[in-house]
């Protein structure tokens, strides 16, 4: 799609499409976002019903660091399965790792890096070729050869049953599409998020299949699927560690 640059956007980028139609990425509606889910670091988790993902596949998300302090995982599962991040030396690095596993895909993103700020994450994955492409704040990062790895994931903010790499700090609008998203789409849900509002991923031309919006519309210790039926359940929380404090 042929795009213009819009010189008085707010952040990041802002296309405007040539031409009409419909479901494309410009046209994403809003919805309210007051609540994200604060874990401990120790071990807060939500648990999920195991799940495969596909190796097309996007994984986008909201993070805020607490501590910035060793491997903090987002989402993992039974085995090599998971996808968290590093903090080396102020820079954000990523890894992402399943079946077959080893050796790990990782990118340094060069994305400055500071705690207690929220930063959107984008992982686009395509199994041909096999790439993963790496998005911060709506930029992309790069990519790296991901080996078709398929990530089979029954947790978020931990690795499956292992406790020493739990994330610390606020995770907020955890998405998984069995779709590669476009740039362009990425770019969109970066800039539909605001002060107490975000892009409703439902209107998006490829929804996600699981939406987890970490607290907005929940009753604790339900954490609900918008787009699935694969609830998740907070454990070893408690109704406080649902906050409002979300990205803008
Ligand atoms: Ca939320
Ligand atoms: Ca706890």
């Amino acid at each position: 799609m042929a795009t213009l640059y819009n010189p008085n956007r707010k952040k990041g980028l802002f296309y405007i499409p040539m031409s009409g139609g419909t479901g494309g990425s410009a046209g994403l509606a809003q919805v309210n976002n007051v609540k994200s889910v604060d874990f401990d670091g120790i071990d807060d988790n939500i648990s999920i019903t195991e799940t495969t993902i596909s190796r097309t596949s996007t994984i986008s998300l909201w993070f805020n660091w607490a501590d910035g302090i060793g491997l903090n995982m987002f989402l993992g599962g039974n085995a090599q399965n998971y996808f968290g991040l590093r903090n080396i030396s102020g820079n954000l690095k990523f890894f992402i790792d399943g079946f077959p596993a080893s050796p790990i895909s990782e990118i340094q993103t060069n994305e400055s890096f500071t705690v207690n700020t929220w930063y959107h994450l984008v992982i686009v994955q395509t199994e041909t070729p096999s790439v993963a492409t790496c998005y911060v704040n709506g930029v992309n990062k790069g990519n790296f050869n991901n080996g078709s790895r398929q990530l089979i994931i029954d947790k978020i903010g931990q690795w499956h049953t292992y406790t020493n790499q739990n994330f610390n700090g606020l995770i907020d609008e955890v998405a998984i599409f069995n779709t590669a998203l476009t740039e362009e789409e990425v770019v969109s849900i970066y800039d539909k998020t605001e002060t107490g509002k975000t892009a409703d991923l439902n209107t998006l031309s490829t929804p996600p299949v699981a939406w987890y919006r970490m607290g907005d519309g929940d009753t604790y210790p339900t954490v609900t699927d918008n787009a699935g039926s694969n609830n998740g359940t907070m454990t070893n929380m408690s109704s406080s560690n649902i906050v409002e404090d979300t990205p803008s």
